[in-house]
């Protein structure tokens, strides 16, 4: 019997080789550690006072690895970091999202918003299955979906707080050479088709493990690169970037929007931040990290998601729906599966472009520069203008929670997956839908 098998001895359905979502090590399945579990065996060389990390050499009739002290483990670890691995990492090839976005441009109100669309746009509109693939690394943004949406009254006002550098967010590692690491923690989902997809008799080629992370804005400052923080390292092993540019923070935007927009965030809440030093800070780690010449582009897909689409959307109105709509976006096909509208995508794409070149040119420039294929979403988390709590000794932002409305933001990680993989998503064309 091999290191790892799957319970009914399909070692096959396993990936040649796997990619740790926690330290991006590489390595070959027979190589996989398990988790022991008798309370015994505490004490890891990597993980302190966590459950010691073995390859083994005994097994159940199960297949299940059989600790020192002959318990049955149920848990695997990655060899290099000896984080907790969930199953899916090892059978699902993963699609990996880089997140790139300054303090405070909405980046985990984004995330938050996404999960929460995606697990029904996309059993009920794709025939796909979305599901946590890992409670224990999802119990954040769950937390962050259940804060926005799973309100008992509509009048509770309701927030997310600002993505701390260090604490719950992240796991240390002390290496043998006495390095101490910092990893940031994934947040792992499984996408599947359901039976009505096309390709459920192909479901163990075509699904994925989709994997996310939730910076700290500050990490993409130019002086938090430290090689014992790898928090962003994400940059060079993802199969798609996704840089959210917040036009509240960009003082031309700013002015245009104090005509149509009372939001807090154009006056005392609100902040101007340089944007296009972070996205810069990327690109340069990128091409530090993945040797990419200064000539060269990024082949992967650049998502440059305009976030808070309900502050400055009447700018662009006559081109871009406000509130945004589907409509046009997702077509119905004849056995109720919906395609992608790729046309209408790029129409839009083009429409946001032009504004951006308008009022901020630098981060279209910026953007083109790093990669060879740039789209523009727009996007809102909220669909609505968070308010001051006015209860004593409460500060920041606030949203109710019956006026929370997303708009578009599944459509990014709709188009990952299109790009991704081959037979998830249908894309079309069909100019005037
Ligand atoms: N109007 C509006 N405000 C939003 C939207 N999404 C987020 N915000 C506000 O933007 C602020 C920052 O959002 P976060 O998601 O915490 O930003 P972040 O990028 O995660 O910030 P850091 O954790 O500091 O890096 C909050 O006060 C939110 O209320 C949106 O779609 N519309
Ligand atoms: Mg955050
Ligand atoms: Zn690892």
């Amino acid at each position: 019997m091999t290191n790892i098998e799957l319970k009914d001895g399909a070692a096959s359905d396993l990936q040649t080789t796997v990619r740790c979502p926690h330290c991006w090590h590489i390595f070959p399945p027979d190589q996989t550690l398990w988790v022991s579990v008798h309370p015994d065996l505490r004490g890891d060389e990597r993980l302190g006072d966590e459950l010691k990390r073995f390859l083994p050499t005994r097994f159940s009739p199960e297949a299940l690895a059989l600790d020192m002290h002959g318990q049955h483990c149920r848990e695997n670890a990655c060899p290099h970091c000896h984080l907790s691995i969930t199953r899916a990492s090892l059978e699902l090839p993963p699609t990996i999202v880089s997140i790139i976005g300054s303090p405070g441009s909405g980046k985990s109100y984004f995330l938050a918003s996404m999960i929460r669309q995606m697990r029904s746009t996309l059993p009920h509109r794709f025939f796909l299955d979305f599901t946590d693939a890992d409670m224990r690394c999802n119990i954040i943004i769950n937390q962050n979906e259940q804060a926005l949406f799973m309100r008992d009254s509509e009048d509770d006002l309701v927030q997310i707080r600002k993505t701390q550098m260090s604490g719950d967010l992240y796991d240390t590692v002390s290496f043998a050479n006495g390095r101490r690491v910092s990893f940031s923690k994934p947040f792992l989902f499984t996408v599947k088709p359901s039976e009505n997809h096309p390709e459920i008799a192909s479901s163990n080629k075509q699904s994925r493990l989709v994997v996310l992370y939730d910076n700290a804005g500050e990490h993409f400052r130019p002086d938090e690169n430290h090689p014992d923080q790898p928090g962003t390292e994400h940059l060079a092993h993802a199969q798609v970037l996704m840089f959210l540019f917040d036009p509240t923070q960009h003082p031309q935007f700013r002015r245009s929007c104090h005509a149509i927009s009372n939001d807090p965030q154009l006056g005392d809440f609100g902040r101007v931040y340089d944007q296009v030093v972070v996205l810069n800070e990327a690109a340069a780690r990128i091409r530090q990290w993945t040797g990419m010449r200064q000539d060269q582009k990024d082949k992967r897909p650049l998502i440059v998601l305009v976030t808070k689409h309900d502050i400055w959307g009447p700018l662009i109105k006559d081109q871009v729906p406000v509130p945004l709509t589907l409509s046009k976006l997702l077509l119905r096909s004849q056995t109720g599966r919906y395609w992608l509208n790729i046309d209408e995508l790029t129409r839009v794409s083009e429409a946001i472009k032009g504004l951006l070149k308008k009022k901020s040119p630098e981060i279209v420039a910026a953007a083109q520069s790093l990669a060879e294929k740039v789209l523009y979403v727009p996007v809102s988390a909220t669909g609505c203008s968070p308010i001051q709590n006015e209860r004593p000794g409460v500060d920041g932002l606030y949203v109710r929670n019956g006026d929370i409305k997303p708009t578009w933001v599944e459509i990014p990680l709709i188009y990952a997956l299109q790009r991704t993989s081959r037979g998830l998503i249908t894309a079309v064309k069909v100019k005037n839908a």
